[in-house]
């Protein structure tokens, strides 16, 4: 799977972004918190400078909880303090204006002994497309401020949001990196949902989804789909899934389009479980 998309609107982001940083005290990096290592762009220490840091491990609701502990203490050890926050929900989003908080005070005194009045602390929302960085927002400051669809690339310019209190935050287009020459970290973006559905292939997304479900969590499946004895091959295991829905097409053959759309919606909405796919390594 090769996958080579990086829209103008993005290529355009990353230039406002350089630019504005200038304005910002406190970087927010929202990560989707299943996948903390591949939603990170590699590129974010060079880009976020010197600024401090918070890391929000987002749609923790679909994370696996145990996986999700592991990854802030592994950002905690890396001296980046990380919540776990649920934007649906709500859980964690109170939390973090407390950290942001801390984050700014050492500038805010810098400011207050040079004779500056008290300000709002600045914060650039940054994060890979559909990662929930306008959800993130609309829930903290209890309003939909920002507009969020469930598909990637839906925030085109960024815009500023007042947070009643102290915080102005700016919300900003999702960032990828230029080339996904990786394909783990591709199929890891493919199935969370950073990467538009017409650029990869569907099938070998839910392919390659299904196996690694069987290969971690086969009674998932089992239980879900109704397959007691499920096949060593996974393209076997989407058509059987189709079969158990009946998704026929009218030659009597399985329509694995179909399958994969449902195993991706049903992954992807949390419907099969909370999984994390990826697991911190300690330095
Ligand atoms: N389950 C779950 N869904 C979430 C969470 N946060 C956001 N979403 C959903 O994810 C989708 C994308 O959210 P957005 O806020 O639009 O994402 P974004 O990062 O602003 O995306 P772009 O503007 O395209 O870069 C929406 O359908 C949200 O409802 C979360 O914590 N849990
Ligand atoms: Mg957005």
């Amino acid at each position: 799977m090769d996958i080579q998309w990086f829209p103008g609107h993005m290529a355009k982001a990353r230039r406002q972004v350089k630019e504005d940083l200038k304005l910002i005290d406190v970087v927010i990096e929202i990560l989707d918190a299943r996948i903390p290592d591949s939603s990170r762009n590699p590129d974010i220490n060079q880009i976020a400078g010197g600024k401090p840091r918070l890391i929000i491990l987002n749609k923790a609701d679909l994370a696996n909880p145990v996986s999700t502990r592991r990854w802030e203490d592994f950002f905690k050890k890396t001296g980046c303090p990380a919540v776990a926050v649920d934007s649906l929900g709500g859980r964690g989003v109170r939390e973090t204006p407390g950290y942001i908080q801390k984050l700014f005070e050492p500038k805010m005194t810098r400011l207050a002994a040079s004779g500056r009045r008290p300000r709002p602390a600045r914060c650039m929302i940054l994060g890979i497309p559909n990662v929930g960085k306008s959800q993130f927002i609309n829930k903290l400051v209890g309003r939909r401020a920002a507009k969020t669809e469930n598909v990637p690339g839906v925030t085109r310019g960024r815009q500023w949001i007042k947070v009643a209190g102290d915080l102005e935050l700016m919300d900003t287009p999702g960032i990828l990196w230029p080339k996904l020459n990786d394909e783990v970290v591709s199929f890891r973006l493919a199935v969370t949902g950073a990467i538009k559905e017409h650029i990869f292939d569907l099938n070998t997304v839910a392919v390659e989804l299904l196996s690694w479900l069987a290969g971690n969590y086969p009674e998932a499946i089992r239980e879900r789909y109704k397959i007691d004895v499920l096949p060593d091959d996974s393209l076997e295991l989407l058509e059987a899934v189709g079969a158990q829905r009946g998704y026929y097409s009218s030659g009597g053959i399985v329509d694995t389009l179909k399958s994969a759309k449902t195993v991706l919606k049903e992954f992807r909405g949390g419907i099969l479980g909370r999984f994390t796919l990826e697991e911190p390594v300690e330095p």
